[in-house]
C-alpha cells in the first residue's frame, strides 16, 4: 500500500492540541486553564496528578516556535495541520470579554499555515476550559454549554475568512469520563452526578456551537470529533456479550447519538438513565449538531469488565486492553488495526455522517536519539497497518477522505506528563531541538516533502 493510492482528494495532516504544545501559560493576557489549575495540585503528600510531575508550562514551547513546527510540516509533505485554540487565550475567563491579543495569535498561526501551502483544519475545545468558567461548575453547570456556543460564534467571525475545516470538540469522552469520573484529568472529578451532568452539557455544547459557527461563517466544513473503541467484554459466556453491549453503550453511543436526535442508548445500558436529572423538556427534540464529517479517533479497543459501573475502569490511561498476548504500544495498549475499520464501518452504519476523517491515529514508543537519528520502525508498521484497514474501508465503500498523525511531534501527554512519546517529530525537552524520526521521513518520501535524512 502506497501512500499516493488514496489520491489526490484524500487530505493527509498532522495533530496537536494547545495544551499539550504551546507553553506560555500566561502570554499576552491568557487567563488559566482547568490544564493549568489540575497540573499545578499538589496533594498532602506533595504529589501532582501526573505521573512524572511535569506541566504544560513549557510543553514544546510551540506558542513562540509555531513558524518552526508549521516548516516541518511542510518538509514532511503533509498538506494539512489540525491543532487547536486555547479558548482562555481568547476568553480569559472564559464569559463576554474577548481577548484581542489571543485571536491575534491564532491569525499568525494560522497565516503561516496558509503561507505554507498547509489547510488549518481547528479544533475548539481540546480539554483547556477556562478556569472562571471551572468556578461556577464547569461542564456540570449548563450554563458552560451557552458560553460555548458564544466562543463558537466569536472565534467563527473573527477567523473564519482565513479557516475553511472546523472541530468543536475533541474527544468528549476524555472530558466526561476521565474529567468527570475517573477524575484522573482535569477537573479532576470522581462522581456520577458530574459524568452525568457533563455527558449531557458537553453534548448540548456541540449541537449548539455547530449552529453558531455554522451561522458566524460561510462555506464552512464543520466536524466534531471522537474517540471511538471497538469494546470487548470480560466475564463468562453471556454476560461478556452484555458487558459489551453496555460498554458500547457507555463510551460510544452515549457521545454519539444524542447529537444526531437519537437520544441516549439507556436500553442498553441503564446507567445512563442518570443523565435524566439533566434533560430538559425540548432539549432531545433539538439534538441535531449541523456536521458535514466526523472525526474518527482511534487508538486500541478498550476491555470492558462487567461492573456494576461499566466502562469505568476501560479508560487507556487507567490500563484498559484486549488479549493477553497482543503486541502493544510503550502505554501496554493493544495495537489492533482492524479495530479502525471497524469503528469506520461502526460510523457509516449510521448512515448521517456525509464523510469520515480519521482526525488522530498514532502510538507512542520509546524511542531514543542515536548518532542524531530516531529510528521507530515500530511506528513506521503501525501506520501501515492503520491506513491499510483505511484504504479496506474505502474499498468497502465507506466514505473516509483524511487521515491525521497524531502527534507532529512528541508533547505533554496529559495525567502522563512527558514521557510518552507518539511524535513523528522527536523532541528534546531540554534544549527544544526537534529530530526527525524515521516515521516522518516515511511520510516526506510518499507524501512529496523535502525532508530526507542528512
Ligand atoms: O494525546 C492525546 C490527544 O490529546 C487526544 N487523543 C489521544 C492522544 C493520545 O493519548
Amino acid at each position: 500500500m502506497r501512500l499516493a493510492d488514496f489520491g489526490d482528494d484524500f487530505t493527509w495532516g498532522v495533530a496537536t492540541a494547545a495544551y499539550q504544545i504551546e507553553g506560555s501559560p500566561d502570554a499576552d493576557g491568557k487567563g488559566p486553564s482547568i490544564w493549568d489549575t489540575f497540573t499545578h495540585r499538589r496533594n498532602w503528600r506533595g504529589k501532582t496528578p501526573i505521573a512524572d510531575g511535569t506541566t504544560g508550562d513549557e510543553a514544546t514551547d510551540s506558542y513562540r516556535r509555531y513558524a518552526e513546527d508549521i516548516a516541518l510540516i511542510r518538509d514532511l509533505g503533509f498538506s494539512a495541520y489540525r491543532f487547536s485554540l486555547s479558548w482562555p487565550r481568547i476568553q480569559p475567563t472564559g464569559s463576554s470579554r474577548v481577548n484581542r491579543a489571543g485571536l491575534d495569535h491564532y491569525r499568525r498561526v494560522i497565516e503561516e499555515c496558509l503561507a505554507n501551502g498547509i489547510e488549518p483544519w481547528v479544533t475548539l475545545y481540546h480539554w483547556d476550559l477556562p478556569q472562571g468558567l471551572q468556578d461556577t461548575g464547569g461542564w456540570t453547570n449548563r450554563e458552560t454549554a451557552h458560553r460555548f456556543t458564544d466562543y463558537a460564534q466569536i472565534v467563527g467571525e473573527a477567523l473564519g475568512d482565513l479557516v475553511e475545516h472546523w472541530m468543536l470538540f475533541n474527544e468528549p469522552l476524555n472530558i466526561v469520563i476521565s474529567g468527570h469520573l475517573v477524575g484522573n484529568f482535569a477537573p479532576g472529578k470522581r462522581s456520577l452526578p458530574a459524568y452525568f451532568a457533563s455527558l449531557h452539557h458537553v453534548n448540548l455544547a456541540t449541537v449548539w456551537g455547530s449552529h453558531a459557527l455554522r451561522s458566524a461563517t460561510s462555506g464552512a466544513d464543520i466536524g466534531t470529533t471522537q474517540y471511538l473503541t471497538p469494546p470487548v467484554g470480560g466475564g463468562p459466556g453471556p454476560l461478556a456479550d452484555l458487558a459489551a453491549r453496555s460498554a458500547d453503550a457507555v463510551l460510544n453511543r452515549a457521545f454519539v447519538e444524542p447529537i444526531i436526535g437519537r437520544g441516549y442508548p439507556w436500553e442498553e445500558a441503564g446507567l445512563l438513565r442518570g443523565v435524566r436529572a439533566y434533560i430538559r423538556d425540548g432539549d432531545l427534540d433539538e439534538m441535531t449538531a449541523d456536521l458535514d464529517f466526523l472525526g474518527v479517533q482511534y487508538y486500541t479497543r478498550l476491555r470492558a469488565p462487567f461492573l456494576p459501573i461499566p466502562g469505568l475502569w476501560t479508560v487507556p490511561q487507567f490500563g484498559g486492553g484486549g488479549a493477553d498476548d497482543a503486541p502493544t504500544t510503550s502505554l501496554g495498549w493493544e495495537i489492533m488495526p482492524e479495530g479502525l475499520g471497524m469503528v469506520l464501518d461502526a460510523m457509516h452504519a449510521y448512515d448521517h455522517f456525509p464523510r469520515l476523517v480519521v482526525t488522530e491515529g498514532g502510538a507512542s514508543f520509546d524511542d531514543r536519539v542515536v548518532d542524531g537519528r530516531v529510528h521507530d520502525p515500530a511506528r513506521i508498521a503501525y501506520y501501515s497497518s492503520h491506513l491499510a484497514e483505511v484504504a479496506a474501508a474505502r474499498e468497502r465503500g465507506v466514505p473516509v477522505d483524511g487521515y491525521f498523525a497524531w502527534s507532529l511531534l512528541d508533547n505533554f501527554e496529559w495525567a502522563l506528563g512527558l514521557v510518552p512519546r507518539f511524535g513523528l517529530v522527536y523532541t528534546d525537552y531540554a534544549t527544544q531541538a526537534r529530530i526527525i524520526k524515521d516515521s516522518g521521513y516515511w511520510f516526506a518520501e510518499q507524501l512529496g516533502g523535502s525532508a530526507r535524512p542528512g
